[in-house]
């Protein structure tokens, strides 16, 4: 697996090496404007493989941010893919 990733993805290092086998990734995503969009927006990047948790801090008319927390790190690719089917926009 490459890490082919973007400015936006990231893997959190909580400081204490290889115990912690959870990752967190944020992604910028736009056309977001109510609490229908980021519910649209936790369902589908939710119903990924291996994510536990999805985090989103709503910005109307802006990027918000969607903290995407899992076991391993998940694809740029199935995130974008999760959150155009939600009607939404990787920015
Ligand atoms: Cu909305």
């Amino acid at each position: 697996m490459s890490n082919a990733g973007s400015a936006t993805s990231r893997t959190s290092g909580i400081g204490n090496g290889t115990a912690a086998p959870t990752s967190t990734q944020e992604f910028l995503v736009t056309g977001m404007t109510c609490g229908h969009c980021v519910a649209s927006v936790k369902e589908e990047v939710g119903a990924l493989d291996g994510i536990a948790d999805v985090e989103v801090v709503l910005k109307k008319g802006g990027a918000s941010r969607v903290t995407v927390t899992s076991a391993a790190p998940v694809d740029e690719s199935a995130v974008r893919a999760a959150v155009e089917e939600a009607g939404y926009q990787l920015a």
